[in-house]
C-alpha cells in the first residue's frame, strides 16, 4: 500500500508540477497538503500548459482523483476561479475532492497579509500575498474557519464575529483601514459553500480506503524545504510544512503508508522573495540563468533571484526529508555556460561548514566554497536518453548525484513530459 511523497528541496520552484504529472501516470490520488494558492506549478502537456495554484497536479488524469488535504489552506473564490479556468481549457475537475478540515483563507487574512508586510518595510520576507501565515497563524490560535463551517452557516457567523471583532479592531487602530463587515463576508463565502459542496470529502478515509485496497498515493508538496517553517531558513519561509513529515500531517497517514520520497532538485537553485541565499548570482550570468530559465513566479510573475547548485542544501534536504531519490531538473538551462560552479561546503569565519550550520549568521554570511567544471555547451532538449548526454553533462548530474549523497533517478531536459531522461 505505497504512497509517495514529491517534495521541493530548495526554495520552490523546481519544477514540481512537471515532476508530479510525469509519475502521476501510475498512482490513484494526487495529494496537495500544505500551503495555498501562493503555489504556482506550470505543466506543459503538448501545446496546453496549465498554470496550477491550489489544484493537484493530476488533474489532467482521468484516472487521478486530486485531493486538497487537510494541511491546506483554501481561498474558496481563488480555488473557483481556478477550476472554472481548468474546465474552460477543456478539464473535468469533478473528481476533485477536498478537505473539510483545510482552514479557509479569509479576506482579513488577505489584508493582514499585505499591511504587515508594508509595516515590515526593509524587513519585509516578500510574502505572495496570498493570506497565506495570517491563516495559519489564526490556524495556530483557533480561530481559524475550517472548510467544514461553510456548511453550517450558524457556526460560520458566530466564529466569524468573535474573530472579526479583533480582526477589525487592529486592522483599523493599528494599521488605519476601514473595517470589514461580517454579513458581506458571509454572503460572499455562502454562495462560494453551495458550489463547493460536490468536492467536500472525509479525505483522511478516502486515501486510506484507497491504500487498504492496494492503490497508490502521490503526496505532492508546494514550496520547498528550506521554505519549510520549522526547517526553512526562518523567518524567510512559508507558513507551513513542505517537508516529507508535513505530508503525514496535512493528508491524515501515517510513516508507515511511505514507501518513497522523491527530492525535486533544480540543476541550480532560485529563490523568490527576501531571505539568505548563498550562491546567489548578482552578475550577467545570473542574468543569463534567468532569461533563459524564465524564472519569473507563476504566481505573481516576480522575479527569481539565482544562484549555482548548492550541495549543503541538497544534502540537508537529503536528511530532513529522508529522501530516496532526486528527480533534477531544468538541466537544459545550464547548456548556456562554459563552466559551471557547484557549491560544495560554505565557508564562515576560518571554519568550513559541509552541512547546514546550526546557527542563521552563520548561513546569512556563508562564503560558497565551489568547485568549477567544464561545460557542454551544446543544446540537450532534444536528448532523449541520458547515455546520449554529451560526457560533460553526464559529468555534472554525476558529480551532484556524489555530493548530495543520494541517487538522481530522472534528470529533466525541458519543461515537456517527453523531455525527461530516466536513468536506471
Ligand atoms: P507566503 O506567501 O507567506 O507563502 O510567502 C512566504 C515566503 O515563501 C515564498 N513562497 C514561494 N517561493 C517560491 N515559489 C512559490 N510559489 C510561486 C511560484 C511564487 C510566486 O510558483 O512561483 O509566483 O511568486 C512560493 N510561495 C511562497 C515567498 O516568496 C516568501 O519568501
Ligand atoms: P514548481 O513550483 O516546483 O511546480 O515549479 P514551477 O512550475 O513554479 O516552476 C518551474 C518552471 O520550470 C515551470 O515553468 C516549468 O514548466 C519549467 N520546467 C520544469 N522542468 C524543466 C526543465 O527541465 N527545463 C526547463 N527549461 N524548464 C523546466
Ligand atoms: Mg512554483
Amino acid at each position: 500500500m505505497p504512497a509517495i511523497v514529491i517534495v521541493g528541496t530548495q526554495w520552490g520552484d523546481e519544477g514540481k508540477g512537471k515532476a508530479t504529472d510525469l509519475l502521476a501516470d501510475d498512482v490513484n490520488y494526487v495529494v496537495r497538503y500544505q500551503g495555498g494558492n501562493n503555489a504556482g506549478h506550470t505543466i506543459i502537456v503538448g501545446d496546453t500548459t496549465l498554470k496550477l495554484h491550489l489544484v493537484p497536479s493530476g488533474v489532467m488524469y482521468g484516472h487521478v482523483t486530486p485531493v486538497i488535504g487537510d494541511g491546506v489552506v483554501v481561498d474558496p473564490g481563488v480555488l473557483l476561479e481556478e477550476l472554472d479556468g481548468l474546465v474552460e481549457q477543456g478539464l473535468d475537475v469533478s473528481r476533485l475532492k477536498i478537505s473539510s478540515n483545510a482552514h479557509l483563507i479569509m479576506p482579513y487574512h488577505r489584508e493582514f497579509d499585505a499591511v504587515t508586510e508594508r509595516y515590515l518595510g526593509r524587513q519585509k520576507l516578500g510574502t505572495t500575498k496570498r493570506g497565506i501565515g495570517p491563516c495559519y497563524a489564526d490556524k495556530a490560535s483557533r480561530v481559524g474557519l475550517r472548510v467544514q463551517d461553510l456548511y453550517d452557516m450558524k457556526i460560520f457567523r458566530q466564529k466569524l464575529d468573535v474573530v472579526l471583532k479583533e480582526k477589525n479592531a487592529i486592522l483599523s487602530r493599528v494599521y488605519n483601514r476601514l473595517p470589514m463587515k461580517a454579513v458581506d463576508i458571509e454572503t460572499e463565502y455562502a454562495v462560494y459553500a453551495e458550489r463547493l459542496r460536490p468536492y467536500i470529502a472525509d479525505t483522511m478515509m478516502l486515501l486510506h480506503e484507497g491504500l487498504e485496497k492496494g492503490e497508490t498515493v502521490l503526496l505532492e508538496g508546494a514550496q520547498g524545504t528550506l521554505l519549510d517553517l520549522d526547517h526553512g531558513t526562518y523567518p524567510f519561509v512559508t507558513s507551513s510544512n513542505p517537508v516529507s513529515g508535513g505530508a503525514m500531517t496535512g493528508a491524515g497517514l501515517g510513516p508507515k503508508h511511505i514507501e518513497r520520497v522523491i527530492g525535486i532538485t533544480k540543476a541550480y537553485v532560485t529563490r523568490v522573495g527576501a531571505g539568505p541565499f548563498p550562491t546567489e548570482l548578482h552578475d550577467e550570468i545570473g542574468e543569463r540563468m534567468t532569461a533563459v530559465g524564465r524564472e519569473f513566479g507563476t504566481t505573481t510573475g516576480r522575479r527569481r533571484r539565482v544562484g549555482w547548485f548548492d550541495a549543503v542544501l541538497a544534502r540537508y534536504a537529503a536528511r530532513v526529508n529522508g529522501l530516496t531519490e532526486h528527480f533534477l531538473t531544468k538541466l537544459d538551462v545550464l547548456s548556456e555556460f562554459d563552466t559551471l560552479k557547484i557549491c560544495s561546503a560554505y565557508r564562515y569565519q576560518d571554519e568550513e561548514f559541509e552541512h547546514f550550520p546550526p546557527h542563521q549568521t552563520a548561513f546569512h554570511h556563508a562564503e560558497p566554497v565551489y568547485e568549477e567544471v567544464e561545460g557542454w555547451r551544446t543544446d540537450i532538449t532534444e536528448v532523449t536518453e541520458y547515455a546520449k548526454l554529451p560526457k560533460q553533462a553526464q559529468a555534472y548530474v554525476e558529480r551532484l548525484e556524489e555530493l548530495s549523497g543520494t541517487p538522481i533517478r530522472w534528470v529533466s531536459v525541458g519543461p515537456a513530459r517527453r523531455q525527461t531522461l530516466e536513468r536506471d
